[in-house]
């Protein structure tokens, strides 16, 4: 029975990888999104801007938790790049199985607060969660050891509400994080970009060879670096691609349905 409808007040999505133009909703009402990505193999910076950018665009705070810094000579290192992808995003690096930073997290478990976890496979969400609540709550697998990647245990997003007042949510273990419908998201990401871009001396600046622009400049003087650059315009691109074959699927749809109407018509 529903009892009532509450407003929705964070939403996260992606492209559905099997179906073009179509969204596939992930998680709904995150106060924080864990993004969890461990100090291995699965550690990539493109990634984690991905998952910003749908967080900060659903609406929810995003948290990089960088896991398994049991196995990482370098945390500091590791800590210091992913804090310079957003100044929205806060990072903490943590070991699950030693008992590492998990107390820093404590800050956000608030009475009614829900967070949300979301990273590749065997990135160690599930074991963070049952670290989180000291329980074996949910079931855990051994990465594959050839190519480090996990074995996708958890096949279903699970909601647990702790004796505290948290809710966490697990998710599956994502293989991609495609860029639809997440332009704002993106801006807020690289904030600093746009802040760049608003100060160019032409407002249409295409930051080629116009004179007075200031993203070359920044970068001519090391203030912004072209490779952050480059991510921030071919996510951006990738964005469009993907908001253009949704149009493009529209298009048919409509054609389709007027086609149908008028063999209806005919009968
Ligand atoms: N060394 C080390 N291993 C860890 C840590 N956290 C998790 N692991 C191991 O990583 C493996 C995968 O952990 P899971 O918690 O199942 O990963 P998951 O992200 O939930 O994976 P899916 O459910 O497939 O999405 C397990 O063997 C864990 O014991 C950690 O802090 N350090
Ligand atoms: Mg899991």
């Amino acid at each position: 029975m529903i009892v009532s409808v509450c407003e929705r007040k964070s939403f996260l999505q992606r492209p559905d990888q099997s179906k073009k133009g179509v969204m596939q909703y992930m998680v709904a009402n995150a106060d924080y999104c864990f993004i969890v990505t461990s100090l291995n193999e699965d550690y990539s910076f493109n990634r984690m801007a991905r998952y910003v950018s749908v967080a900060l665009q659903g609406g929810a705070t995003p948290v990089v938790i960088l896991t398994k810094s049991d196995l990482c000579s370098n945390v500091g290192r590791f800590v210091r790049e992913a804090e310079s992808l957003s100044e929205k995003v806060h990072v903490h690096a943590i070991s699950a199985i030693l008992d590492i930073g998990l107390d820093e997290l404590d800050a956000y478990m608030t009475p009614g607060t829900t967070i949300c976890l979301i990273g590749s496979s065997g990135v160690g969400k599930s074991t963070l969660i049952n670290s989180i609540c000291k329980e074996e709550i949910m079931k855990t697998s051994e990465i594959r050891e050839d190519d480090g990647e996990g074995r996708h245990t958890t096949t279903y997003r699970k909601l647990i509400e702790l004796p505290n007042g948290v809710t966490i949510i697990d998710t599956p273990g994502m293989r991609e994080i495609g860029m639809a419908n997440v332009q704002e998201g993106i801006d807020d990401t690289f904030s600093d970009i746009l802040e760049l871009e608003s100060r160019c001396k032409f407002s249409n600046c295409r930051h080629d060879t116009e004179p007075g622009c200031a993203v070359k400049a920044a970068i001519e003087s090391g203030e912004l670096s072209v490779e952050r650059y480059t991510l921030y315009k071919n996510l951006g691109r990738e964005n469009s691609n993907n908001h253009a074959r949704k149009k493009e699927v529209s298009k048919w749809a409509k054609a389709y349905k007027k086609m149908n109407k008028r063999n209806m018509s005919d009968l």
